[in-house]
């Protein structure tokens, strides 16, 4: 397609870029890990938005080389922050059923300095669906690194429940639509309640991502969710922007 031709160029000619969007600690509002997010500043249609070119990037193998890039820049950017914050990376199920991923990452870690318990890879549900052994083969692998893993869009997925103890991961994000619904709904302040119990007594930290509003971070502080991410903290910005922001904070 035109897209993946242009997606071809982008990665040879500098037109993909992170942004940067911290987590922040609940209970003290202090950022505590630093999600990357790609971009594409295409030359004639602008900024396009990565729902419309990872689908592309999967379905021509552009991913595995894409993944790589923002691997290699995301842990770069983390060991030029003022402290040692996790930085954490969106993967693509496309880049686990590759089979090298875990010398990839061995490799990425290696050539950048970045110790590995600083990387948070983020995988969602679709992952455990196709090939579950495939996958807990994979992150079972990264694990034995040492870097975290996180379950991401928690509670979107159609996927059972089960999982969550096969799987060793080290934290869940709850999907945005719960969390946007916490002053409208009770059913959604339920869910998220049960969600931070779960992660409790299964020893899983818990993010909840897409906070807009101070009244549901102070539903979040309330529940004593861990961690927190969306625009009223923090939006996805440049890393000089980010550099600025970590600098004032610490
Ligand atoms: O950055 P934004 O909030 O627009 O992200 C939209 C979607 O694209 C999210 O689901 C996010 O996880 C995904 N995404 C962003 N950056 C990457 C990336 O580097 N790799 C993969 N596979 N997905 C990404
Ligand atoms: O799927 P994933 O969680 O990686 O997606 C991250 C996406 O969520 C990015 O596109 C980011 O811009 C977006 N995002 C981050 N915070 C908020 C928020 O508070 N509200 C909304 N609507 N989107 C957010
Ligand atoms: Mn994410
Ligand atoms: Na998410």
């Amino acid at each position: 397609s035109l897209l993946e031709h242009d997606l071809r160029l982008a990665l040879e000619s500098d037109q993909l870029s992170l942004a940067f969007q911290p987590l922040y600690a609940c209970g003290t509002r202090d950022v505590t890990a630093v999600e990357a997010l790609v971009r594409w500043q295409h030359p004639t249609r602008g900024a396009l938005p990565p729902t419309e070119f990872i689908p592309v990037a999967e379905e021509s193998g552009l991913i595995q080389p894409l993944g790589r890039w923002v691997l290699e820049r995301a842990c770069t950017a983390a060991l030029r922050w003022p402290r040692p914050y996790n930085v954490a990376v969106n993967l693509s199920p496309a880049q686990f059923r590759h089979g090298r991923l875990p010398e990839i990452v061995a490799e990425v870690l290696e050539r950048t300095g970045l110790p590995a318990g600083r990387l948070e890879i983020e995988v969602t549900e679709g992952l455990l669906i196709d090939d579950a052994d495939g996958a807990l083969a994979v992150i079972r692998a990264l694990k034995r690194q040492g870097v975290r893993i996180a379950l991401d869009d928690f509670g979107t997925g159609y996927s059972s429940l089960g999982y969550l103890r096969r799987f060793p991961f080290d934290k869940i994000k709850i999907d945005k639509s719960f969390v946007q619904a916490l002053e409208a709904d009770p059913g959604a302040r339920a869910i998220v309640d049960a969600i931070l119990a779960m992660g409790r007594s299964l020893n899983l930290q818990v993010t909840a991502e897409g906070v807009e509003t101070e009244q549901q971070f102070r539903f979040l502080q309330r529940l004593a969710c861990d961690e927190a991410q969306g625009f009223l903290l923090g939006r996805p910005m440049t890393a000089e922007r980010l550099q600025e922001l970590l600098l004032a904070n610490s």
